[in-house]
């Protein structure tokens, strides 16, 4: 299209519309066409069954670790878009939908194959993220008692080896995942690791906790510097919270 008839396609554009509004309110003494059905609106996303956490701390409590701003998207859009894709695969799954999220990770194998994969992701990503919020928000440190007897025994002899051994586990991933540490009911630690949104759960283990090495945790402070983020959430991590989720994984209490 020339230039010249592309601008006159363009002005006579306004006239066409004006037109076809004209055609669709009827003229003088033809009866009234019925108005055009409106393209329907996108269905808004289900609220339930599961809903996003609220903080229980500022979003500026992190800041040792992770800017407010970080903060704000992740919790208030990263997550509640996880969590408006695993409703949305719930619609109409009546059965599924009573299922607290940790018993639905531990059996998508029972889910039904067209919404495995939006349930896998979006209950794998709300778990993952209910679980992060939980244990942020402190002041870092070591934590003490039974923990930290468990994390010696299990995880390298030293916090220091521990902390060095999770710090791998966590540059290691490629691409978009999770590093955790699992608690078995005997109390057992294990550090591993698991790509995009899976959950530990997934293969019948609990989380004690973790981090998100998506891009989209880290990414306004720090870039491409993985290992400074890797290396400052120690700074931030609530070990009173973590003790609490030790003490509930020995007693079976522990879901996400
Ligand atoms: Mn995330």
């Amino acid at each position: 299209m020339s230039f010249v008839s592309r601008r006159a396609a363009l002005l006579a554009a306004p006239a066409l519309f004006l037109s076809a509004r004209a055609m669709a309110q009827g003229s003088p003494g033809q009866p009234a066409p019925t108005a055009p059905a409106a393209a329907p609106a996108p269905a808004a996303p289900p609220t339930g069954p599961h809903s996003v956490p609220a903080l229980t701390y500022a979003l500026d409590a992190n800041e040792a670790a992770i800017d407010a701003r970080t903060m704000e998207l992740h919790h208030r859009f990263h997550h509640t878009a996880l969590v408006n894709t695993l409703n949305t695969a719930l619609r109409d799954q009546a059965e599924l939908s009573r299922l607290p999220l940790d018993e639905l990770l531990m059996n998508l194998s029972r889910v039904p194959e067209n919404i495995r994969t939006p349930i896998r992701n979006g209950g794998g990503g709300h778990a993952n993220h209910a679980m992060f919020w939980e244990i942020l928000g402190g002041r870092g440190g070591e934590p003490a008692g039974p923990l930290m007897a468990a994390i010696n025994r299990d995880l390298g002899g030293n916090f220091g080896e521990f902390r060095n051994r999770f710090n791998a586990a966590s540059m290691g991933i490629f691409g978009s995942g999770w590093a955790f540490v699992t608690v078995a009911p005997s109390g057992q630690l294990a550090i591993t690791t698991r790509p995009n949104q899976d959950n530990p759960l997934m293969q019948g283990e609990r989380v004690l906790f973790g981090n998100d090495l998506w891009e989209h945790a880290y990414y306004l402070r720090y870039q491409n510097r993985r290992a400074e983020y890797v290396n400052n959430i120690w700074n931030v991590l609530n070990w009173e919270k973590i003790a609490e989720r030790y003490t509930m994984a020995t007693e079976g209490r522990l879901r996400v």
